[in-house]
């Protein structure tokens, strides 16, 4: 983060939240929790089922989790868009060729032991796009709204980690399913999404290709609230640890 940072990769304040993240992570005892291990499972039943699903990424996530995201997108066969609150021109093509140096890495890895195809093709056919804006999220002003029609635009599913709340609105808004991971049960964007995945975004999209390559199920009927409710309790449950 901080290499990054300092190459003008992140936001200002991708710091600020970085360290709010860290701050959950420790109250919920580094591990994925069992409610975000069904919200994860419900994920990839949804991802799996969706007709055109996309992954939109900030700084945060390509620096923390990109290579863990370009692994589920080769077996979706989705793409990748970089969708910045902080837009810059500058931002998007850096974040973008750290994703293609990214995806080349992956590529050379043995692959998943039960993915059916030949990985290195399957993960360097996973596009890496978000450069070439032509279109716009209903409900959003200025540049953080730019997103591209082939992937957010037309998507009826996006998975946004580390996401801000006014987007997740308005993605749930304009009638996509939204999955979020977000270390804070209690933000905008994980009171505001369609399954939240309250977990780190590395260790949560590592499980998550896992269950992908697994799941032989369809969407469930999914009540949010009893998972971001369950996520507080380990919280506040986290004082009887010491
Ligand atoms: O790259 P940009 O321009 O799109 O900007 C990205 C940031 C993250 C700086 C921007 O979207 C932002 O300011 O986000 P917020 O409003 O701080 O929300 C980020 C959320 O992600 C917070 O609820 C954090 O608790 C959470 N978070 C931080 N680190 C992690 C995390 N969730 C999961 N894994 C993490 N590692």
């Amino acid at each position: 983060m901080v290499d990054a940072g300092n190459k003008g990769l992140l936001a200002d304040s991708a710091m600020i939240a970085h360290g709010r993240g860290e701050a959950f992570d420790y109250l919920l005892g580094e591990v994925t929790i069992e409610s975000a291990s069904r919200a994860i499972r419900e994920a990839a039943a949804r991802l799996k089922n969706a007709k055109s699903p996309v992954i939109s990424v900030n700084g945060n996530t390509v620096v923390l989790a990109g290579e863990q995201l370009i692994r589920v997108a080769a077996v979706l066969g989705c793409p990748i868009e970089v969708n910045l609150y902080y837009r810059t021109p500058e931002r998007v093509s850096g974040l973008l060729a750290m994703l293609r140096e990214q995806r080349e890495r992956v590529s050379h890895e043995g692959g998943p032991s039960d993915f059916e195809g030949e990985w290195g093709s399957a993960v360097m056919s996973v596009p890496l796009i978000g450069e070439d804006p032509d279109f716009r999220i209903a409900g959003l002003e200025g540049p953080r709204s730019f997103c591209t029609e082939e992937g957010i635009g037309l998507a009826d599913l996006v998975l946004v980690p580390l996401e801000d709340g006014d987007r997740c609105g308005a993605l749930v808004n304009s009638g996509k399913d939204v999955i979020v991971i977000d270390l804070n049960p209690l933000s905008r964007s994980s009171l505001g999404a369609t399954v939240t995945i309250v977990d780190e975004v590395s260790r949560s999209s590592e499980v998550l290709l896992g269950e992908i390559l697994r799941c032989r199920r369809g969407p469930a009927e999914w009540d949010n609230i009893v998972g971001l409710r369950d996520a507080l309790s380990v919280i506040s449950d986290s004082v009887g640890r010491i």
